[in-house]
């Protein structure tokens, strides 16, 4: 239609994509680097469904930023250069922000990748494009390449496939076809057969194109580098015949070397619609064997099938070459395009060590994984929390008794009153307004030697004293020695006349369940022996399960001795009151935002406020004053 004295595309062309089409985009920054483009064809992105940003793309090795806007007006105001849009909005919007593109007269080109755009809203697009001079390539369309120039969004595959292709850099033939697919398939027969291709448009599978195959050639027929037309029709319309109508009426001289496809329609008793919306013969004429035949008559080059059309591209070029039409020239290695990281590994072509390791849950299959074990199968077997626990702290699965064990701990950890530190720091933070995060986070961070946090220290101190053979008055004597406070001894309520049923629920299932407790039994003669001394050194809760964990992780059979010793080491056993004590937390929590109770102050006559200078007031220097 418009325009065809003027080369659609330059190596200078600027454009302004439609849609947040990152990859494409990325794409045709990598083409324009290759093709030696001394600045990138995207100078923008429209994107109405954000606001006004910058997104990160390479050009080459460098970083670059591109505009997005969220205004066409904006985009347009900002980059006056941009005369080509491609636009990947999908059919329900293509038609309008079409539309809109055509108010700005700087457009000659706009690229419409979607499909199934209703037909009557296609062609008041093709009229509206015509009255204002617009070239429009597609709709249902990947678009086209200009080798060395330009190259709108995905055509030409990826990196790999353009270097193949030797799309970086012009050849002598130039082709329209109307199916993307297939224009791929063209750039790689037309490298193998001649010195390559000069430009390429796919206009679409449409019944309706914005420009239609003759709109290209007729410029191709005007571009003095070009010296050979490829013409990939297929079946349904009659466009074939207005070439035919131009070869005969000389207004297409090149040589032609054409191809409908579809000629397999015939081998079917009712008509065939193939994939395209146009593909579909409506009469005879409209056969892909009635066009073909039409062609050849009218003097385009036509092969007996689509797997002769390399062969016979590659004889009507080298006659060119011969009486030198076509003049090879020199070939200059483009510029190497870094490999992205992503595609290199997937190609294995590159190994890095990982920045991190893990060896407890696995989220990237079908399936979520905790130690190996799909969830399915995880609540198949009624693990409960217990067995997830053990599989994400400990690797492996435990025996049931075991894992029932672990969630007595937690249950009997859960919580113990407003009155512990953890709790009372939950309660004071949530009353300062804080969040159930932070609340919770307050509350833990008192976890610690002196409360609910003594349990691996518990364990390891018992356990050294009974591995070296100490008898428990030793111990208790040794550490009073050092003045050293026993961990997993003492209690602030509990005491022997007040014992904690906590602790007595849990060594009665221990001594009946666990296959042998000689730690536990060990610290139960220690506190025969701190409790004489005063009755509230018993072994406290957090003692208990230090003492008993080291028994289970000793004789269940599940660990090796050092097994066990590392994961006292590395703090496991204390993890068991953080969690039990979370629960009890997060209950304060909900509980103080519950009751609406404001902030907290702790009131004056509860504290003792004693100044440096009253001390020194009451001491021996008062006579000086
Ligand atoms: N004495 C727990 O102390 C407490 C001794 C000891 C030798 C000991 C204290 C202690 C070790 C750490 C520990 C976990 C601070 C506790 C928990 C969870 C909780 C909390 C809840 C919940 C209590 C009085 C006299 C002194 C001391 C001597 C004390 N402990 N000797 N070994 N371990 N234990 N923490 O009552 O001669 O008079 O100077 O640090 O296991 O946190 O509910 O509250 O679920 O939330 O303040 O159960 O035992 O005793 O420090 O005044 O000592 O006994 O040397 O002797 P008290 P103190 P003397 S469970």
């Amino acid at each position: 239609s418009s325009q065809s004295n003027k080369p659609l595309f330059t190596n200078k062309t600027r454009c302004i994509i439609w849609g947040m089409q990152q990859r494409a985009v990325q794409g045709m920054l990598d083409f324009d680097y290759v093709c030696s483009r001394r600045d990138p064809s995207v100078v923008a992105m429209i994107y109405p469904f954000t606001g006004d940003h910058k997104q990160k793309f390479y050009w080459g090795h460098k970083e670059i930023l591109i505009p997005v806007y969220k205004n066409m007006g904006d985009a347009m105001k900002n980059h006056p250069q941009a005369d080509v849009l491609i636009s990947f909005a999908s059919l329900r919007s293509a038609y309008d922000s079409t539309l809109e593109t055509m108010d700005y007269p700087q457009i000659r080109a706009i690229a419409i990748i979607a499909e199934g755009i209703p037909e009557n809203l296609t062609r008041m697009l093709i009229k509206k494009a015509q009255e204002k001079s617009v070239t429009i390539i597609g709709p249902a369309t990947v678009g086209g390449v200009k080798p060395g120039c330009f190259k709108i969004g995905n055509t030409g595959g990826m990196l790999d496939n353009i270097l193949a292709s030797k799309l970086y850099r012009p050849g002598s033939v130039a082709y329209v076809s109307r199916s993307g697919g297939m224009s791929n398939e063209l750039n790689n027969i037309i490298s193998l057969n001649t010195n390559g291709v000069f430009e390429g448009v796919a206009i679409g599978g449409d019944r309706y194109p914005g420009t239609t195959f003759m709109d290209h050639i007729l410029r191709y027929q005007e571009e003095p580098d070009v010296k050979i037309l490829v013409l990939l029709g297929e079946v349904g319309g009659t466009e074939e015949y207005s070439l035919i109508t131009a070869i005969k009426e000389k207004r297409v001289t090149k040589p032609v070397i054409a191809w409908c496809i579809g000629t397999c329609a015939k081998m079917f008793t009712s008509e065939v619609q193939f994939g395209h919306a146009g593909a579909c013969a409506n009469a005879e004429a409209e056969t892909a064997v009635a066009k073909n035949k039409a062609l050849t008559e009218a003097g385009a080059y036509v092969p007996r099938s689509f797997d002769e059309l390399g062969e016979l591209v590659k004889q009507v070029y080298e006659k060119l070459l011969s009486d030198g039409t076509i003049v090879v020239q020199q070939e200059m290695p483009p510029p190497t395009v870094p490999m992205d990281y992503t595609w290199a590994r997937e190609l294995g072509l590159i190994r890095k060590p990982a920045s991190f390791m893990t060896s407890i849950c696995d989220e990237r299959g079908q399936e979520l994984l905790y130690a190996g074990i799909p969830i399915t199968d995880i609540f198949k077997e009624d693990m409960g929390i217990g067995g997830v626990l053990s599989l994400l702290w400990f690797q492996r699965r435990l025996p049931k008794y075991a894992t029932k064990f672990i969630e007595m701990c937690l249950m009997v950890t859960a919580d113990h009153g407003p009155a512990v530190s953890g709790a009372h720091n939950t309660i004071v933070c949530a009353r300062a307004g804080k969040d159930l995060v932070s609340c919770l986070a307050s509350g833990l961070l008192t976890i610690g030697d002196r409360f609910g946090g003594a349990l691996d220290a518990a364990a390891k101190q018992f356990d050294e004293a009974h591995t070296s053979k100490m008898i428990p008055m030793e111990f208790v004597n040794s550490m009073r020695k050092k003045g050293q406070l026993i961990m997993g001894i003492g209690h602030r309520v509990k005491s022997i006349n007040n014992p904690d049923m906590r602790v007595v629920i849990l060594k009665e299932y221990a001594k009946k369940n666990f296959p042998a407790t000689p730690l536990l039994d060990y610290a139960i003669e220690v506190e025969k022996i701190t409790t004489s001394k005063k009755p509230n050194l018993i072994l406290n809760v957090d003692g208990f399960i230090g003492v008993a964990f080291v028994d289970l992780l000793n004789n269940c059979g599940c660990f090796t001795s050092e097994e066990a010793k590392e994961l006292i080491e590395i703090g496991a056993l204390n993890g068991l009151f953080v969690l039990g004590r979370s629960m009890g937390f997060i209950g304060h929590f909900l509980d103080q935002k519950r009751l609406k109770q404001g902030l907290y102050r702790h009131p004056w006559d509860d504290i003792s406020y004693i100044m440096p200078e009253t001390m020194g007031l009451m001491g021996e220097n008062t006579d000086k004053i």
